[in-house]
């Protein structure tokens, strides 16, 4: 029998998992060779750089392409139940030298580029980013696949593969430039084309009423109109010490074969062939908004497509074991919804088991939530997705109606609970009565999900009292939970700090890395705290990350930083909420201070012995092109730079930074250089953060807000080795009204800010007045006067602590360098592995399979 076959088939998987697939250094090379000749269709004598990549990038691929296949088989065969992760965006970055660090072969392959002529950096700097992601939601989905697979868990992620990624960011006349990035420009190695796995997608049309005379029943009958299809791209995961390879499906739209006839006939060639253009841009490009919601009609159709395709492979995957056992369904699939954008698959996988299968309503609604979890990842208004009814009803027709049914009947059973508490039921609706009636998509995956998570814990008591305070009293507390984020540490630590992962084996006498899947043993760094010669190495790395740093910098911009000053970092997507214009109006308070120093005649010297440290203050991050204060703070910030950075008298007291184009790769090599970095949003507005985990687990110190994951990080390393600030969140909201009632102060240290700004210290002041004027005249939404001065003391403190600038002083070993020391010892906590973990306990319900 076939099952009998599949048995034999897996016990030869099963022998095949104890060898390793490391890759083996001759092997290696006759495949890279094999490679460039077949492949790539060159020669040895004409392989430059981009060739070797792609020749040594596709032998790499080979080995996990044996693991990958393996572990789908036996996870099959296993049936157990299988995590799927819905993300629009994954921000992967590059995989080449991921692959090499989970694989164990970095030094076998290593070793042997050198013997084929190449450096191994200089190879991998040939890949692109996979850029399919704006910023911290993205890059979660990348690191969740990592642990998923490093965890051993049967987990695949589900999103687009589209043609064009995050734009790139240039920086011209202080302006940020958008170019498109087409990533694919050359073929990917990484991407296994499913030509064969083709899935059929509809739009438009209408419904149709059909009377079955033989039930009595009344059947809908979607009437479609466009078609469009969905071809799958695989990317296997390779997780690290261990075979289990699971997969990454991208779908990518592709025209149906079925011609336009009528304009066919008609002669109009040209537009039916545009027709079937059409069908591509589906997944032609990302939509660059983070936070935000921009409500088009393509980015609705992103959304369907997308979710369409996933659950019709998701559904034919379970049919093939289980045929029409759907109560096995929620045992065998485990749907995770990143925020709202998949939340039409609550009402498709509706739609299949009613219309398609012929399910009674309440049994496949069962079946739904128990499968559908879903993640918030914002509190802020403006991010929360809405749309139209009237565009839902034209695109999905069938679907409109289905989220009308479930709306009638989870308002029949809230106005049961709660009798006569009308305002409670238009509060908690799905559909949204007003101006325009939209479909509040946040609502619907509360509804249609058994649970909802935050992302940090305040944020996830925050929604509680706030944005979902109504569901809770519906509900009940228990639907929502928290999963606090986490980071990779294999590409976080191990593979942007090499040097600082080789110390931490060392130290904890691991040389095969294992604590890089089990970073709670971290905590044993802690018995060096008063080893001077640890603490030196330990800071000698910084250095070091602090010299490649600067080098980047200077190829970027020009500008040269001496890697012996503070490197005081901001790097992030460019938002209000975030605050980097506060930031940056302390950078220009400092250098105001400065010059009156010197006027008083102070030099340089002593004002690096009784006021400032020498720092370089170094941002990086993009705008949404039509977040037009957001560009205006990058201006701000690059003019700026290029008044302080060119001041004689200033030295390198001073120096100001804008990294252009801001990515994973990027943030490889900035996360592990900072001394200090920011994460200093308005209390209450960032859900977690995730890359003060990163900069804190390579080393770095925080200066932050009571926001977000910085609250969970503050317990794990102690309050004394971060530096917290500014007002608390469950202040925010009174201090927003006193705003509105008595206006805004703005202190006498931001007001020379201004006064500097308005008087064209940073070129035409005329540029800067709706920035300035968001904080005077319009409310300061986001609390800057109210903060900026406790910013500045916060300073004052930490500078102290810091020492006069130079690294290698026994009172900057004391201070600073032993706090840097216990919060990396700290930090074992926010390992998105102990993340994964979280969600398969008490979400998922999913075990690791054997390995
Ligand atoms: C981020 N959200 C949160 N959104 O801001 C951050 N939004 O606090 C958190 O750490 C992170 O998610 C992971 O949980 C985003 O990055 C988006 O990028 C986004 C994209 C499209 C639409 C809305």
């Amino acid at each position: 029998s076939k099952y009998s076959k599949l048995k034999e088939l897996g016990s030869k998987t099963d022998a095949a998992d104890s060898h390793s697939s490391a890759v083996n250094k001759e092997e290696f090379e006759a495949n890279f060779v094999n490679h460039v000749e077949f492949s790539l269709a060159r020669n040895m004598y004409n392989c430059d750089e981009l060739a070797a990549y792609q020749a040594a990038s596709q032998s790499i691929r080979d080995a996990l392409l044996l693991d990958w296949s393996n572990t789908q088989q036996s996870q099959t065969i296993h049936d157990g139940k299988r995590v799927y992760y819905l993300s629009l965006e994954f921000l992967m970055g590059r995989a080449m030298d991921n692959a090499l660090i989970n694989l164990k072969s970095r030094d076998v392959v290593d070793g042997a580029m050198k013997n084929l002529g190449f450096r191994l950096e200089d190879v991998l700097d040939q890949e692109p980013d996979a850029g399919l992601g704006n910023g911290g939601l993205g890059r979660l989905a990348a690191c969740f696949v990592d642990s998923l697979s490093s965890k051993n868990y049967s987990g695949w992620g589900y999103g687009l593969n589209y043609q064009y990624g995050i734009f790139k960011q240039k920086i011209i006349n202080g302006y940020q430039v958008e170019t498109p990035d087409y990533w694919l420009k050359y073929s990917n190695p990484w991407e296994i084309d499913r030509h064969e796995i083709q899935i059929p997608v509809d739009f438009y049309g209408s419904v149709e009423e059909q009377f079955d005379y033989k039930t009595g029943e009344v059947k809908k009958i979607w009437n479609r109109g466009e078609r469009v299809l969905a071809v799958a791209s695989d990317f296997p995961i390779p997780g690290f010490n261990t075979n289990n390879t699971n997969n990454l499906r991208l779908w990518n739209a592709k025209p149906t074969n079925e011609f336009d006839f009528n304009k066919f006939n008609s002669g109009d060639y040209q537009s039916s062939v545009a027709a079937q253009q059409r069908a591509e841009s589906i997944t032609a490009v990302l939509y660059p908004n983070d936070n935000f919601y921009n409500g088009k009609e393509l980015r609705l159709k992103q959304q369907y497509f997308w979710v369409a395709a996933s659950l019709h492979d998701i559904v034919r995957r379970f049919k093939k074991n289980h045929k029409n056992d759907w109560s096995k369904f929620p045992d065998k699939v485990a749907i995770q919804l990143n925020d709202t954008h998949p939340t039409l698959a609550v009402v498709e996988l509706q739609r299949i088991l009613i219309d398609l299968e012929g399910l009674k309503w309440d049994e496949a609604w069962d079946i739904v939530t128990a499968t559908f979890a879903y993640t918030n990842h914002t509190v802020m208004a403006e991010a929360l997705e809405k749309w139209p009814v009237q565009l839902v009803g034209t695109l999905l027709p069938r679907h409109l109606e289905i989220i009308y049914q479930i709306n009638f009947l989870f308002l029949e059973s809230v106005s049961h609970k709660f009798p006569y508490d009308d305002e409670l039921l238009s509060k908690v609706s799905i559909i949204e009565e007003g101006d325009v009636k939209s479909v509040r998509m946040a609502y619907l995956a509360i509804v249609g999900s058994h649970k909802v998570n935050g992302v940090a814990e305040l944020h996830s008591e925050l929604i509680k009292t706030t944005i979902f305070k109504d569901f809770v009293r519906v509900f009940g507390p228990d639907k929502f939970t928290n999963v606090t984020n986490g980071i990779t540490p294999r590409r976080w630590l191990k593979q942007a700090n090499p040097e600082l992962a080789s110390l931490i084996a060392e130290a904890l006498d691991d040389p095969d890395y294992e604590y890089l899947t089990n970073l709670g043993k971290l905590k044993q760094l802690e018995k060096f705290i008063d080893d001077k010669k640890f603490l030196q190495r330990w800071n000698n790395i910084k250095l070091n990350n602090k010299k490649k740093l600067a080098a980047l910098i200077k190829s970027e911009t020009g500008i040269e930083v001496d890697p012996h000053v503070m490197f005081d970092i901001q790097v992030k997507r460019i938002h209000e909420y975030k605050r980097q214009q506060m930031n940056i109006f302390a950078v220009i308070y400092r250098y105001l201070r400065i010059k009156q120093l010197l006027a008083e005649g102070l030099t340089v010297e002593e004002i690096k012995q009784k006021h400032y440290v020498a720092k370089a203050s170094i941002f990086g991050g993009k705008a949404a092109p039509g977040y037009y204060m957001a560009k205006t703070i990058i201006h701000l910030i690059n003019e700026v730079a290029e008044v302080i950075n060119n001041d004689p008298e200033i030295g390198n007291l001073l120096k100001v930074v804008f990294v252009p184009d801001y990515n994973v790769s990027k943030a490889e090599i900035i996360c592990p250089a900072s001394d200090l970095s920011n994460h200093i949003s308005t209390a209450g507005t960032e859900a977690s953060g995730t890359s003060n985990m990163k900069f804190a687990l390579n080393g770095g110190l925080i200066i932050g807000t009571v926001d977000g994951a910085n609250v969970e990080i503050t317990r794990e390393i102690g309050e004394d080795n971060i530096f917290l600030f500014g007002n608390l969140a469950e202040s925010v909201e009174d201090i927003r009204h006193k705003h509105f009632s008595e206006g805004v102060t703005v202190p006498e240290s931001l007001k020379r800010v201004f006064n500097a700004i308005e008087s064209g210290t940073f070129g035409d002041s005329g540029q800067y007045h709706s920035l300035v004027e968001s904080i005077t005249n319009h409310g300061d939404y986001y609390l800057v006067t109210d903060d900026f001065d406790l910013f500045l003391k916060c300073h004052e403190r930490l500078e102290k602590l810091y020492g006069n600038g130079t690294s290698e002083s026994d009172s900057h070993l004391e201070n600073w360098v032993k706090k840097s020391l216990l919060s990396v010892a700290n930090m074992g906590f926010f390992s998105s592995d102990r993340c994964i973990d979280d969600y398969a306990e008490n979400i998922w319900n999913v075990e690791p399979t054997n390995q």
